[in-house]
C-alpha cells in the first residue's frame, strides 16, 4: 500500500492509485491523538455490552456463534462532534472530490470493532453498496472504470497483521467481481496495516474484508462511505405518492419505486444479526 501524509496527500497521484494501482492508500497525519482517543472512548462506551445490531459478511461468524466478538457502531454523526471532523476533513474531501465529483455524498459512518478471537469478515466488494453477491440483480456490464464509491478507514487501535487489519488484494478493483473461493483471497491478500490515526482509503470494488483478530487487544476503526450524488435518486417518488397507493402497488410497482431496496436503511435499529453476504 502507497503511504502518504496529510503534505504529500496529492489527489491525482491517489486517484490513479485507487483506479489503476492497489486500490488502497495510507495516509498518516490528519487527525490528533485527542481527536482519536475521543473517537475511540465513545466508540468503546457504545459497544461495552454485545447489543445485538445489524452486521455484514458475518455469516460464518454467526454460524459459530462469534458475533459478539464483532461489534457495530452506527449512526456516528448522531454520537460526537469528533465524527463530523473525521468525514469532513479537509485532505480527505479534496481527494474525494476529484474522485467521486465535487458535489459526492456519504453513505454511512459506522464503527466496527473486532476484539480479541473475532473472526473477520468474508471477502466482498462495497460497489457501490454491500450486495454484489448477487450481480444479476445490478445492470447487466457494469463494472468499475469509474468509482461510484470510496471507503476510509480511520484507525483507532493499531492495525497489524495480527490484530487482524483489513485484508486487500491489490489491483482487484481491476474487474468489479464478488471474489470466489477459487480466488484464494488469503493466499493472495495485502494488509493494510497502520497506526492509531492513520487513515486508510480504498475503492470499493477492491476486495478486501475486516481479517481475524489474533492480537491480544481490539481492533476497530471508523468506516465512512462514500457515493456519488446520484446514487441518491433525483425525485423522491414514495414520498410524493399517497400512502394507499404504496400500500395496494403491486411487487412491480414497488420495485420501480426502490421499495424493495432496503438503503439507505437506520441500520442503528434494523434487524440485529447478519443481513448480507454470501453465506
Ligand atoms: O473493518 C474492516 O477491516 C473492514 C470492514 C468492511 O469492509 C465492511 O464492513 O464492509
Ligand atoms: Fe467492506
Amino acid at each position: 500500500m502507497k503511504r502518504f501524509t496529510a503534505e504529500t496527500a496529492d489527489p491525482d497521484v491517489i486517484v490513479n492509485e485507487l483506479l489503476n494501482g492497489g486500490g488502497a492508500v495510507g495516509i498518516s497525519g490528519l487527525f490528533t491523538p485527542e481527536e482519536i482517543a475521543e473517537a475511540r472512548a465513545i466508540v468503546m462506551e457504545h459497544s461495552e455490552e454485545a447489543a445485538e445490531k445489524v452486521t455484514h459478511f458475518q455469516g460464518a461468524a454467526e454460524e459459530d456463534g462469534k458475533l459478539s466478538l464483532q461489534r457495530r457502531v452506527w449512526n456516528l454523526l448522531a454520537k460526537g462532534d469528533v465524527f463530523c471532523r473525521m468525514a469532513a476533513h479537509p485532505v480527505l474531501m479534496k481527494i474525494l472530490r476529484k474522485f467521486l465529483g465535487t458535489e459526492f455524498i456519504m453513505g454511512s459512518i459506522a464503527a466496527n470493532r473486532i476484539l480479541p478471537g473475532g473472526p473477520g469478515q468474508e471477502p466482498h466488494v462495497d460497489y457501490p453498496y454491500w450486495d454484489f453477491h448477487s450481480p444479476e440483480t445490478h445492470p447487466v456490464g457494469l463494472n468499475g472504470s469509474f468509482p461510484m464509491n470510496a471507503q476510509v478507514s480511520v484507525l483507532l487501535d493499531p492495525f497489524t497483521q495480527e490484530s487482524g487489519a483489513t485484508g486487500y488484494v491489490p489491483g482487484s478493483q481491476k474487474e468489479l467481481r464478488y471474489p470466489t473461493p477459487e480466488d484464494k483471497f488469503y493466499e493472495n491478500c495485502a494488509q493494510m496495516t497502520g497506526e492509531p490515526g492513520d487513515v486508510a482509503l480504498f475503492y470499493g470494488v477492491t476486495w478486501h474484508c475486516a481479517m481475524p483478530n489474533k492480537a491480544d487487544h481490539d481492533r476497530s476503526a471508523i468506516l465512512i462511505q462514500y457515493l456519488p450524488k446520484w446514487v441518491k435518486p433525483m425525485e423522491d417518488m414514495p414520498a410524493a405518492l399517497p400512502q394507499e397507493f404504496l400500500d395496494r402497488a403491486s411487487p412491480d410497482i414497488r420495485q420501480l419505486l426502490g421499495l424493495n431496496y432496503p438503503y439507505p436503511e437506520v441500520l442503528d435499529t434494523a434487524r440485529a444479526g447478519n443481513t448480507e453476504g454470501r453465506t
